[in-house]
């Protein structure tokens, strides 16, 4: 038994049963000694933003601790985009990281940074472990910060001679606790709130799923509250026989709008809404006239506490939909049709990644009734996360199908992961919305009143010339693609990967 095996033995008592890695001579006592933990499924992704994305899409899907495995400060510096994205969504992760040996660090080799202060930003934990025999007590303590209600990314560092320094505990259980429940008298409010007309509830993490879910759609039907869903929620749960909720808005002027007659909004899993950017003008907490109103916290237990307050205002009613998706249009892609043609086709319970940035919009709007299914959005704004994500959401559930609906200029930040699907043989189908821009920046640049944007906002906007060959990367990483145009040429390339297995790719023409 060593340092290495102790961590990795107390990390698979803890549930965490998957390792993205990106590795280097540093880590190799703990790559040796994951041949010894069968329990643990190791993933290579050929960039650390793919480890640290699909280790925020595995976390999500099963609420249990991914692990990474990276190489030094370098390698935790190009996960940090995507940690940031999992931190927003509170998404347990260990993060081990490898250092240089002990007694070689004070010569400053080459490889040599300041590892704690580049995890301090993506990680409220840092732990180092001193010596092979605290190895696993250092683990269980690392895993009991990355499991606190609600979750959270932790780095913990290990030199290379503390990897195969003997280590007597072989596995340190780490002492979990469940959320806290809301007492009775903040139940009590909300209650008085709701009944007294013209609120809103907004929901998240418990609230999004499942029960909480229920509970929510049952007392917005009793209280004939709007029902709002997190504007980029970690993850949803939506579709046929589950209560609407409507996303809240994107941009702060909907968002006012689609508030004003409320007075209140009732916060469940979600924090405040602030607005992404701070707009000239426009405020940045996006509350109704009478502000928000706290039911439960993120770290709360929220399905609970909507629970409680569907009691307490004996709001019995189920309120879900039994619409079906609009029949799609024929014609030329646009975000409209294949938003039609996917919310129209896509199967039972599939998992679908929202990275679709500015062609998501209709998707989100038509697939409402659709087949039940889950959304995993980008929840902190760091784009590249989507591919990651998907790859790690199919490694979680290998019997639902996974749907990146992916933006073409986000999809590029981390398009290796195609490469970690192919050889892992998930069965994601990824749908590039090829408008070949970073189209969200130009409708930017023209809401700022740039209408005629010149030739440098231009080339920084544009991603034309020469537009990235989709069908050629995708099958270069070993992933079958194919090109569409139109919304029947998109419906058959859909059927067609749906009824197959494995990954697969569709670059849909915008
Ligand atoms: C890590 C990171 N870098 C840069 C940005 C700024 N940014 C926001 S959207 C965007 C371009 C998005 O283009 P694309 O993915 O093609 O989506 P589209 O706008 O075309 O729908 C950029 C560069 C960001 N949000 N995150
Ligand atoms: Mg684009």
């Amino acid at each position: 038994m060593n340092g290495a095996l102790a961590l990795l033995r107390t990390a698979e008592g803890a549930g965490a049963n998957i390792c993205f890695a990106n590795p280097g001579t540093t880590e190799l006592p703990l790559v040796a000694a994951l041949d010894r933990v069968p329990g643990i499924r190791p993933v290579l992704c050929l960039f650390e933003g793919g480890c640290s994305g699909s280790a925020d899409g595995w976390a999500r899907m099963t609420g249990r601790p991914a692990l990474t495995l990276l190489h030094l400060g370098p390698g935790l510096a190009n996960a940090a985009a995507n940690l940031h994205n999992a931190r927003r969504a509170r998404s347990p992760i260990l993060n081990v990281i490898g250092d240089h040996a002990t007694r070689h660090l004070p010569h400053d080799p080459l490889l040599a940074s300041d590892i704690e202060r580049i995890a301090a930003s993506v990680s409220d934990t840092v732990l180092r472990c001193s010596s092979g025999a605290r190895v696993a007590d250092t683990t269980a303590r690392a895993l009991e910060a990355a499991l606190a209600p609600p979750g959270r990314p932790v780095a913990l560092i290990v030199a290379d001679d503390v990897q195969s320094e003997p280590s007597s505990a072989a596995s340190t259980p780490p002492r979990t606790r469940p959320p806290a429940r809301v007492p009775p008298e903040t139940v009590e409010r909300a209650a008085r709130t709701l009944r007294a007309g013209r609120g809103a509830i907004l929901v998240g993490r418990g609230g999004a799923l499942g029960r909480g879910l229920e509970a929510a759609g049952r007392i917005a039907a009793a209280t004939k509250a709007r029902l709002f869903s997190e504007t980029f929620a970690a993850r949803l749960e939506r579709g046929r026989s589950r209560p609407v909720a409507e996303r809240f808005p994107y941009f702060p002027e909907q968002a006012q709008s689609a508030l004003a007659g409320i007075r209140t909004l009732v916060l469940a899993g979600a924090r405040e809404p602030v607005a992404f950017f701070g707009y000239p003008g426009r405020p940045s907490v996006l509350v109704p006239e009478g502000g928000s109103l706290r039911l439960a916290g993120p770290d709360e237990d929220v399905a609970r506490a909507l629970e409680d307050l569907a009691d307490a205002l004996d709001a019995r009613q189920r309120a879900t939909t039994d619409a079906s998706p609009p029949e799609p249009t024929r014609g030329p892609l646009d975000p409209v049709r294949l938003g039609l043609v996917l919310a129209y086709h896509q199967p039972e319970n599939a998992i679908i990644v929202d990275e679709g940035l500015s062609s998501a919009g209709p998707w989100f709007g038509a697939s409402s009734g659709a087949p039940p299914h889950d959304v995993l959005a980008l929840t902190g704004g760091a784009i590249g996360a989507g591919l990651p994500l998907a790859t790690g959401a199919a490694l979680a559930c290998p019997d639902r199908r996974v749907i990146a609906l992916q933006a073409d200029g986000s999809g590029l930040y981390t398009l290796q992961s195609l490469w970690t699907q192919a050889r892992e043989g998930t069965h994601v189908v990824t749908i590039v919305c090829a408008n070949r821009s970073y189209r969200i920046l130009q409708v930017e640049l023209a809401r700022a009143g740039h209408a005629e944007p010149g030739p440098a906002a231009r080339a920084f906007t544009d991603l034309a010339g020469p537009a990235p060959d989709w069908v050629a990367l995708a099958r270069g990483f070993g992933v079958p693609a194919t090109r569409v145009e139109t919304s029947e040429e998109l419906a058959r390339a859909l059927e067609n990967a749906f009824r197959e297995k494995g990954p697969h790719l569709v670059e849909a023409l915008l």
